[in-house]
């Protein structure tokens, strides 16, 4: 016999506000705002650690780290060189529009100065996806050794991204996993959503992403 009980929680209205508020924020300083969310270990950082090296280039960036302890991220990412400020939320399992605005005003440089920010979410598949951070496009990083079913377990988190990274695709030889199988979880609970298989450590598959995240900010620009 099987019992199941459907837990619904309720909105949060203030929480909405507050990231509107960020929006607006981040759109008169002409900043486009990507968020990052996945599991403990998906490698969010790492993601940051590929990219930003590239992104630099052309791009004045920004990044905001949040984690339960620890500036471990926040050095990490800014040993790149860019302005990071590092929310470390002492137990709270998610980031909220509150905390990302205490952040927008104590970033390391003003907000006008930059041109794409970075918001890694503290590593969790549930309490992130129900707090809007005000920016403007959310990405989530899911690693091929966490199983193919995640999409179905968790799925208002992938339901509110934009587009999923299947991440550590080097370790394929290794871990009993069917990509397509994953794949076609993720499209259950949101068809059409754009899905990248890549490896943050060897590089594998990182321009496709790089290439969809720069037509975002030219679709957010026009
Ligand atoms: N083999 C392999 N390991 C990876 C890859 N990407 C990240 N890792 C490793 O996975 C571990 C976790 O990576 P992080 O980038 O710290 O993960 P995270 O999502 O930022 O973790 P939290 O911030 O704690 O939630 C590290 O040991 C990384 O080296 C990858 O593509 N392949
Ligand atoms: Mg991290």
């Amino acid at each position: 016999m099987l019992q199941t009980i459907r837990i619904r929680e309720k909105l949060l209205g203030k929480n909405d506000e507050l990231a509107a508020h960020n929006r607006e924020r981040l759109d008169t300083a002409g900043v486009f705002a990507v968020s990052l969310c996945g599991s403990p270990g998906s490698g969010k950082t790492t993601l940051l650690e590929r990219v930003i090296p590239a992104l630099r280039l052309k791009f004045r960036i920004g990044v905001i780290e949040g984690d339960v302890e620890t500036d471990r991220d926040g050095r990490r990412v800014a040993a790149l060189d860019v302005a990071v400020t590092q929310l470390v939320t002492g137990g709270a399992c998610h980031l909220d529009a509150k905390m990302v605005g205490l952040a927008l005003d104590n970033l390391p440089v003003p907000l006008h100065d930059l041109d794409l920010l970075f918001i890694e979410n503290v590593g969790n598949l549930v309490c992130p996806a129900a707090y809007a951070l005000g920016e403007n496009a959310r990405v989530v990083v899911l690693s091929l050794t966490e199983g193919e079913d995640k999409p179905l377990k968790y799925p208002a988190m992938f339901r509110k991204t934009d587009s999923l990274v299947i991440n550590k695709l080097d370790l394929v030889p290794y871990v009993p996993v069917d990509l397509q199988e994953m794949e076609a979880a993720a499209h259950v609970v949101h068809p059409g959503l754009p899905v990248f298989r890549v490896s943050c450590t060897t590089g594998e598959g990182i321009e496709p992403w790089i290439d969809w995240l720069m037509e975002r900010r030219a679709c957010w620009k026009k």
